[in-house]
């Protein structure tokens, strides 16, 4: 079975409400990519960027791979990410270069399950047939303190076990004070976690660190900047609490680097960064040969099935961008979200919102 045609799709979304992480979000731009093959079987992949200017150069390197792609036997998985590797070298193997690499890496995928027929989850090792997720799409750090705890506590309503909260732009004590107050409001069944983004120094990270154990914090995510892997593993060597890296790092030989140096406790991977699905399964094994877990990083629709296909899957990040696409998008019941009994990803696009939300 071959690779006949593709197509690639640029569309603007808006981001409700916009969202204040390490940056402000107020729109997204997927990029879907479809593969078509002669038999008539059609499946997609997504890159993204967040801002309407950017989203060209992303469609470019897109193009580009995808083009590779025409006459790639689809059974030929290594084969096909050796190619896209191959012609990578001048697009890029950072930033949207590996993001459109990932998501042809993630249409091949998906055209493979569909073609036999299987929940992408069980062709990829199937070790269970539902993930646990924590939500990611609330607690910003422009939220004030009795919108944080409204918002945690209804987060608790639904049957989330698990959120996450941004810190590290404001000073030391008050982040401190937004913690307790969070966890006053979810009670102490709740997991939290809180993501800096990078924005704290190493002194900042230990002392935090401990003093968050106080409000039993589950881990802490990205206390320094991914470049600083000594810093990372210096907090992660004098702290209980978890520390969990790694959404911005690309290929098993960035999480080769990461886990050699001991900078993370739990490894966080982005289908969309770390070089597509092939990718993630090849880091989650490296972090299973030291008995490490692995969580996702957004893409809840793949991301769910990567983290139910690998014994050592921890937990999907659910944190919808582009929900409004599919037909049926991923639903979370009592913080857990099951794999589809479909073929492929098992979430199919909206074509009349591809319509509406092209660009
Ligand atoms: C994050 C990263 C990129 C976009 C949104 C949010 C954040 C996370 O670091 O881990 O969710
Ligand atoms: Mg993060």
């Amino acid at each position: 079975m071959k690779v006949t045609q593709f197509k690639t799709t640029a569309l603007s979304l808006p981001v409700e409400p916009p969202r204040v992480s390490h940056a402000d979000f107020a729109k997204v731009n997927p990029v879907v990519l479809e593969l078509m093959t002669a038999d008539g079987l059609s499946a997609h992949g997504i890159a993204h960027a967040y801002n309407d200017r950017h989203v060209s150069v992303l469609k470019g390197c897109l193009d580009a791979l995808a083009e590779v792609m025409i006459g790639q036997d689809v059974f030929r998985g290594a084969e096909a990410w050796q190619k896209l590797w191959n012609a990578s070298f001048r697009i890029g193997r950072q930033g949207f270069g590996i993001s459109a690499l990932s998501a042809v890496d993630m249409a091949l995928w998906n055209l493979r399950a569909k073609a036999l027929n299987l929940p992408l989850s069980r062709l990829l090792g199937g070790y269970r047939d539902e993930a646990p997720v924590y939500a990611s799409h609330s607690l910003w750090r422009d939220w004030p303190i009795d919108r944080l705890q409204h918002d945690a506590a209804s987060l608790a309503g639904k049957g989330f076990r698990a959120m996450k909260m941004r810190m590290g732009d404001k000073p030391l004590e008050v982040e401190l004070e937004r913690l307790k107050a969070v966890r006053e409001a979810v009670g102490p069944a709740v997991k939290l976690m809180v993501d800096i983004r990078g924005d704290w120094t190493v002194t900042d990270s230990i002392r935090m660190g401990r003093r968050m154990e106080e409000y039993d914090l589950y881990w802490l995510e990205d206390p320094v900047p991914i470049h600083d892997l000594d810093g990372l593993a210096e907090i992660a060597r004098a702290l209980d609490v978890a520390v969990v890296v790694g959404e911005d790092v690309s290929t098993t030989y960035g999480f080769h680097r990461l886990l050699e140096k001991k900078a993370a406790d739990s490894v966080m991977i982005d289908v969309a960064v770390v070089g597509g699905i092939t990718e993630w399964l090849r880091v989650a094994t490296l972090a299973y040969a030291r008995n490490l877990q692995v969580v996702s990083h957004l893409h809840e629709e793949v991301s769910c099935h990567l983290v139910a296909a690998v014994p050592n899957g921890h937990m999907v990040e659910y944190l919808p961008f582009w929900h409004q696409l599919y037909t049926e998008p991923p639903a979370v019941t009592n913080g857990v979200l099951r794999i589809p009994d479909r073929p492929g990803l098992g979430f199919e696009l909206d074509q009349q919102a591809m319509a509406r939300y092209r660009m």
